[in-house]
């Protein structure tokens, strides 16, 4: 397990039960709970959270012309890690993204720690080959991580009892798309 992480992403308020509520959000913050709780004290498998983070003016936003409604907003309850997950959330190990209003960020890759270094330079200095990725949505965020991560030559699994997702039917192809690129679903 040396050289593996588990990432979380955008487990947050506004994608489980708030302005944009995804289908199983229950579910896969569940899951992802019974996986954090089995992992033995002192394992040397570091966890990292991915956070959307948006300005009150994003580009996303229907507002300003773009395809969703107001979420995750900078310093909003919608904005937080689920209750559950958040002590296992380490503020060296949280990477924020979608700050930029004028610019969509779907994968958490590039998204940056509050000491600027960005998800993909942390998981270099720890040395990480295998990436085990779980969160909301399959379609969006989930997506866009786990392909960022397989194209930077990381061994890729997405943890699929610990996904949610905006529709059904984009789910199951993106699930497809998935495996076909090579990640491994587990
Ligand atoms: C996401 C839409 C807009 C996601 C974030 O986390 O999948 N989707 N912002
Ligand atoms: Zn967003």
């Amino acid at each position: 397990m040396k050289d593996s992480a588990l990432i979380v992403v955008d487990m947050l308020y506004d994608f489980i039960d708030g302005s944009m509520a995804c289908l199983e959000a229950d579910k896969a913050v569940a899951n992802t709970l019974d996986y954090l709780k089995k992992i033995p004290d002192g394992s040397d498998f570091p966890i990292l959270f991915v956070r959307d983070h948006h300005p009150a003016n994003h580009c996303s936003f229907q507002a300003q012309g773009g395809p969703w409604p107001p979420h995750c907003v900078q310093g909003t309850h919608g904005a937080d890690i689920h209750e559950a997950l958040a002590p296992y959330a380490d503020e060296d190990l949280s990477f924020f993204k979608g700050e930029d209003p004028a610019k969509e960020q779907y994968s958490g890759f590039e998204g940056v720690n509050p000491a600027g270094q960005s998800l993909c330079d942390v998981l270099q200095v720890l040395d990480i080959r295998n990436v085990l990725v779980c969160g909301i949505a399959t379609e969006y965020c989930v997506y866009n991580t786990a392909k960022d991560l397989l194209n930077a030559g990381f061994r890729v699994s997405v943890l699929k009892d610990c996904i949610a997702y905006v529709e059904k039917e984009g789910h199951l192809e993106t699930l497809k798309t998935m495996e076909e690129k090579g990640i491994t679903l587990i």
